[in-house]
């Protein structure tokens, strides 16, 4: 049960901290997580902790953009997996995407304790938890650079919440179509992604849930139209303008 007052005026912020802690408690998560969430609350003040119509628009054209892969696949990490486990089971259904823990930090342990997690909330099957299927992708010095044949090394579409700067810029390199949440617009990732919602990966899978429901059934070429048009440095312009206005400007102040 959260400890979280409903009368703070940032209760929604404190609660998904809570459940970050509770990630790191269930060995989820590593200490490195916590501080990366950190950064990512800061960004989130400055936008107001609401999805911004830019990040509205990200939403839809990645819901797009992940019905019309052959082969989506959704990789999680140990904050993506203690934040949103239900949603990116729900999301992997909708889409008809694979699941796949693909950790920074190296741990057999954990990546068995994630993929367990995910299924507990629904997960009919979770990839990159069986040696037999480790495959080394190029370029990557990290431990990320380890995948599943049957899932990112075959993917078109990779989704990546919460990734590093170095593997979105390498699986571009591999020709794949990135899909980040980053709510930082000037990370590394944000930048080399394909698609980057600028927003709380809280708030932005149920709504890429909400979106790909919707758009499920509408013609091949109806959203390949859809991600063509998107322009993602123009989005992520408007989000870090949005974040740098003056918060009275915003109707925060
Ligand atoms: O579980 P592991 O081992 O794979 O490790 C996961 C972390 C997050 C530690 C690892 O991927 C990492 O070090 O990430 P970075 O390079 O610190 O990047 C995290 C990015 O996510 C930063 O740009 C943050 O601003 C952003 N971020 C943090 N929390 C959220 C977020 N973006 C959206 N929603 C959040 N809740």
């Amino acid at each position: 049960m959260s400890h979280v007052s409903a009368k703070h005026p940032r209760a929604e912020s404190l609660r998904i901290r809570e459940r970050l802690v509770e990630g790191f408690r269930r060995g989820l998560v590593v200490p490195e997580g916590l501080a990366a969430h950190g950064r990512g609350e800061a960004f989130d003040y400055l936008l107001g902790e609401r999805t911004t119509r830019w990040a509205r628009r990200a939403i839809r054209v990645a819901a797009a953009a992940m019905l019309a892969a052959s082969r989506p696949v959704i990789s999680v990490n140990g904050n993506a997996a203690a934040l949103a486990p239900r949603e990116l089971v729900r999301l992997a259904r909708v889409v008809g995407a694979e699941l796949e823990v693909n950790l920074f930090h190296a741990s057999d342990a954990r990546a068995r304790r994630i993929a367990r997690w995910l299924v507990h909330h629904g997960a009919r099957r979770v990839l990159g938890v069986d040696p037999r299927y480790a495959v080394r992708i190029p370029e990557i010095h990290s431990n990320r650079r380890w995948v599943d044949k049957r899932g990112i090394e075959a993917a078109d579409v990779v989704f990546v919440p919460l990734e590093d700067g170095d593997r979105t810029e390498a699986l571009r390199r591999l020709r794949k179509f990135v899909i980040a949440v980053d709510l930082n617009p000037l990370s590394r990732t944000a930048r080399a992604a394909h698609i980057t919602i600028v927003d709380n990966l809280v708030r932005a899978v149920p709504l890429l849930v909400r979106e790909a429901s919707r758009l499920s059934g509408r013609p091949q070429s109806e959203l390949e139209r859809i991600v063509r048009r998107f322009d993602n440095s123009e989005n992520l312009r408007s989000s870090l303008d949005l974040m740098l206005r003056p918060a009275r400007l915003r109707g925060l102040g």
